[in-house]
């Protein structure tokens, strides 16, 4: 048995586990089925086995994963893999926790699945980050060239992250960079959600594929949506009711964030949706800082906090043309809709959102008054 492996579910009866797959598949998008299904395959003994290496990182993603509360995603996690190598939470030091390493890789070849927590540095031949008297780059290529499937969590192991910041001293780069051509999911945060590895996980072990990613590597089910999108702030940002000092009173009332820098609306993840820990409010924006994009290579760690982008997804019009109103013409108030939204979508942000309301009750008005002179 591996030293992480567990025989019995130690935390849940089988019947809570069964409870907490199925809500775990819910909450990662899959069917209630699949969470059955993995509680199945968990009983019959079939864990996939989990090499997990650490590069450049602050062993944050590791963190969050184990500061979940119960009944936790990182129980639920651990219970359904078999965690063969992780250089943190092992007892194991020197040459007995090399040979962990070997002997995972030997027995499981082909069948692992390889997760990595940090960035890989490249400059002067890879010589900043040496474990175990080897160089990052080198134990990532051999790790890889036998594992079954590849996850780089966090945004150090995705694209860099916090190591690869200007002036990127040590050459820092993301799993993708290195092992080019290969399929390498990854889960992008700073730290990452751990629900999103927990998604993958339940897609691999319970169906031996991967869930659908996009061109960035991300899991749609996670990454699709820009958090501006499914923020609990965002009718305040609707309707114009911004905090615009750290105190203030639009601040202690929770108006919207944007600003104060928040980089919601260009940062694709769900932690609002998705909270870490699984307590409600614990993430950025739920405890009244502005999300700084963690997610998203160009924006944290290179875009001051403070400073505000434009709106990727711009406020819905409040009104819309009726239909069959223009006879052929187009009526004032799509014309203002239509260039504003255009503005708004061209980067005028949300001073243009609230110029669109403006607009539509202006084109509103003179309709109407245009109705009832004629
Ligand atoms: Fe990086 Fe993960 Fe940030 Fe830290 O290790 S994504 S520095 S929170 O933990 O890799
Ligand atoms: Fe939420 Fe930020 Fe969008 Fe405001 S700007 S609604 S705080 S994501
Ligand atoms: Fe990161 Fe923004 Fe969420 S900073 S944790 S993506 S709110």
């Amino acid at each position: 048995m591996s030293h992480l492996e567990v025989a019995e579910l130690p935390l849940f009866s089988r019947r809570d586990f069964v409870k907490v797959c199925t809500a775990a598949a819910a909450a990662v998008g899959m069917p209630a089925w699949a969470g059955e299904k993995m509680a199945e395959e968990v009983a019959k003994g079939r864990k996939p086995s989990v090499i997990w290496l650490h590069f450049q990182e602050c062993t944050g993603c590791t963190e969050s994963l184990l500061r979940a509360s119960a009944p936790d995603v990182g129980s639920l996690i651990l219970d359904l893999i078999s965690l063969d190598y992780h250089e943190t939470l092992f007892a194991a030091a020197g040459y007995q926790f090399e040979d962990a390493l070997h002997k995972a890789m030997t027995e499981n070849a082909g069948k692992y699945v390889l997760v990595v927590e940090g960035a890989i540095p490249l400059k002067d031949d890879g010589i900043f980050c040496i474990v175990g008297g080897q160089k990052a780059v080198d134990t990532l290529q051999a790790v890889a060239a036998k594992a079954g499937a590849i996850v780089a969590i966090g945004s150090c192991a995705s694209w860099g992250g916090v190591p690869s910041a200007t002036p990127n001293p040590t050459g820092a780069v993301g799993v993708p960079a290195v092992l080019k051509g290969k399929a390498v999911v990854t889960l992008p945060g700073c730290p990452a959600n751990p629900h999103n590895l927990l998604g993958t996980v339940l897609q691999f072990a319970t169906f031996g594929t991967l869930p659908k990613l996009d061109d960035k590597g991300r899991p749609v089910f996670a990454y699709q949506r820009v958090i501006h999108e499914d923020c609990p702030r965002r009718a305040h940002f609707d309707n114009g009711r911004f905090a615009k000092a750290f105190g203030d009173e639009g601040h202690r009332q929770g108006w919207c964030l944007y600003q104060l820098g928040c980089k919601g609306p260009q940062t694709h993840a769900n932690c609002s949706l998705l909270p870490f820990c699984e307590v409600p409010g614990a993430w950025p924006i739920g405890i009244g800082h502005p999300c700084i994009g963690c997610t998203e290579q160009g924006i944290v760690f290179n875009v001051p906090v403070h400073t505000n982008l434009p709106i990727e997804k711009p406020t819905a019009p409040m009104a819309y043309p009726t239909v069959g109103s223009g006879k052929g013409e187009v009526g004032a108030i799509s014309a203002g809709v239509a260039g504003l939204v255009v503005g708004a979508v061209a980067g005028a942000g949300y001073v243009a959102s609230r110029k669109l309301s403006v607009a539509v009750k202006k084109a509103e008005g003179a309709a109407k008054e245009k109705e009832d002179a004629s």
